[in-house]
């Protein structure tokens, strides 16, 4: 028997898919039988790996495609099942990952005209009138697949969006009869559906680029997510040690330039001041960037010279975006970095203008580095959240693949964790939190061989369903470590209502309802759900033992370990 949804399925392992992330429902029997005719007749298709919460099933997915660049699968149970994917939309498409999610719907016959056809009391309950509506503001592309013969094609169509510049999530839905029917095998060849070429600079427009460079005396490169691109780093790094070309970060996503170059400045969050090195330079160029700065707060001098290239510069999806620019370029950054890099080889260049550049930014460096070093001592009884990371470094080595999600502590873990190598460090790309948990089983499952370390908050490990998390981690033997900066409660609503509300009412009330005190027991839960290590830390004194035991136990064993750190309370 080859039904559509063996087409389907078919489709997804030849597209590259190697796993669906499945949380199953009546609209997926056709599915469901054709993994289990696969395994008896010897077809290869991808592996079904259960899920008990969308969420954390999209998360895992997500975090594959970011620790692989492969898309895919996320199969998940009509519009419930859509709505419990909950904020991992948001951060699979901010966060520009591929990934292609499948959901059916409810049958659309009901006296049994087809196979298929309405047979349980909830198939009249979950048909709604527009279920792609649910996700199309965050989907590269949404379809229904409304007939078993074209299913390929629309799978690969779907693909190729998800895999092409910008890259993101997709979405298809079909009915329960159409994926039961029964069809003919299509082959496709798949070269003719690869991903579209990603762009570069307008050759006449990267002289004039590159003699702003040349001219200005403070140049300086902004960049968020320059990094997703690995190719693009090393040419970012040959760029600004050529030209002393000093570099910030703004909300890092990775590793973006080595933090431990010269010319590397630091990162900016919603710091409310100006930053020195942006307030003095004269030409800025923002390389792959969502918010290169918060203009309230912290922009450029007055008449600087602002380019900007990006794999999404005109930010489509959003409603209010802007940031004025004497130029902006559609571009691969690793493709433009490269041309820019290419042309100033034959460009003449006057020494006397880098290295007073890079006096200037080295002195810079300098300073901050001391700053570092002073705020990273240990403090008497108290772990403090730098402290803490900079343990995490000493007890970490390359091999490690960081996912933060540490909230009103990502500067310190930025920071202080002095994560150089590009692809070392992973973040949700977007806001909604909750991501780590399923991620690090996604990332863990990509790249086996590397130790997965989560530093989280403690509120956004709630948010990522530890329960579901542990369980999978253990039943598909991808574990990692997560350490939760435990704060007692949610720092960041605090921070935000001092920011608008400095000397209100609510900057004088102790508990704003964002404090968790006594707190759950975190690292129990994980214990309970997966087998994890648990283990509370309280004083300093225990941290380092803690840290050795747990990165001993990932090497030896196959068992996640939860940490469980006080930090001063939010
Ligand atoms: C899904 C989701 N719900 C709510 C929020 C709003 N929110 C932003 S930060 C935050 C607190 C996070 O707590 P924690 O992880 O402990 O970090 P902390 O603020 O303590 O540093 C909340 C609730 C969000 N970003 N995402
Ligand atoms: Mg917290």
């Amino acid at each position: 028997m080859y039904t559509a949804s063996t087409a389907f399925l078919e489709a997804l392992w030849e597209a590259g898919v190697s796993y669906v992330f499945a949380n199953l429902g009546s609209d997926h029997p056709p599915i469901i039988e054709s993994l289990a005719e696969a395994k008896a007749s010897g077809r290869t298709l991808p592996k079904l790996i259960t899920c008990p919460t969308e969420m954390v099933a999209l998360s895992a997915a997500q975090g594959f495609a970011q620790a692989s660049g492969r898309a895919q699968a996320v199969i998940v149970h009509v519009e419930c099942g859509t709505q419990s994917l909950a904020g991992a939309v948001h951060n699979a498409a901010n966060g520009r990952a591929p990934v292609l999610i499948f959901a059916g719907m409810s049958p659309f016959t009901q006296e049994g005209e087809m196979r298929g056809t309405r047979n349980e009391y909830i198939h009249w309950i979950q048909d709604i009138f527009d279920q792609r509506g649910l996700v199309r503001g965050y989907m590269r592309y949404e379809n229904e697949i409304r007939t078993g013969r074209n299913v390929k094609q629309v799978v690969f169509r779907a693909m190729q969006f998800a895999n092409s510049d910008p890259k993101g999530p997709v979405y298809l839905t079909a009915a329960r009869e159409v994926m039961e029917e029964e069809v003919s095998p299509v082959t496709l060849p798949l070269e003719e559906w690869k991903p579209i070429s990603p762009c570069a600079i307008p050759p006449v427009d990267v002289a004039a680029l590159v003699e702003d460079l040349l001219n200005a005396s403070y140049p300086l490169v902004v960049t968020s997510y320059l990094g997703r691109n690995t190719r693009a780093v090393d040419e970012l790094v040959r760029l600004c040690r050529r030209l002393a070309i000093g570099v910030l970060e703004s909300v890092p996503k990775c590793v973006n330039f080595p933090v431990d170059d010269p010319l590397y400045l630091g990162n900016l969050w919603s710091e409310p001041y100006q930053n020195a090195a942006l307030e003095k330079a004269d030409l800025v160029l923002t390389l792959d960037s969502d918010v290169p700065w918060i203009p309230l707060y912290n922009k450029p001098a007055k008449g600087a010279k602002v380019y900007q290239i990006d794999v999404d510069p005109l930010k489509e999806r959003r409603p209010l975006w802007y940031i004025p620019s004497q130029r902006a370029f559609r571009a691969d950054m690793a493709i433009a970095l490269q041309q820019i890099n290419e042309y100033l080889s034959r460009a003449t260049i006057d020494e006397r203008v880098v290295e007073k550049r890079r006096e200037h930014y080295n002195q810079m460096n300098q300073a901050r580095q001391a700053e570092l070093r002073e705020q990273e001592q240990s403090s008497g009884d108290v772990i403090t959240p730098e402290y803490l990371t900079a343990r995490v470094r000493h007890h970490t080595d390359r091999n490690t693949v960081f996912l933060i999600e540490g909230v009103t502590n990502n500067r310190a873990i930025f920071d202080h964790l002095f994560a150089s190598q590009p692809a070392s460090v992973l973040t949700s790309g977007g806001g909604s939190l909750g991501w780590n948990g399923g991620a690090a089983v996604g990332v863990k499952m990509a790249l086996p061989s590397k130790a997965v370390v989560c530093l989280t908050g403690d509120g956004a490990y709630m948010f990522s369903v530890p329960s579901s998390v542990h369980w999978m981690s253990q039943r598909y033997r991808a574990p990692f470590l997560q350490v939760v900066y435990n704060n007692r409660g949610w720092a960041a609503p605090r921070f935000a209502t001092l920011s608008v509300h400095p000397n209100g009412y609510a900057s004088r009330t102790e508990d704003i309802g964002a404090c968790f005190d006594p707190p759950p027991d975190y690292a129990g839960i994980a214990a309970a759900a997966g087998g994890a290590f648990a283990q509370i830390v309280r004083h300093p004194s225990q941290l380092d033992p803690a840290l050795a035991n747990a990165m001993k136990i990932l090497r030896t064993e196959q068992r996640s370990v939860v940490l469980d750190v006080w930090v001063p309370r939010a």
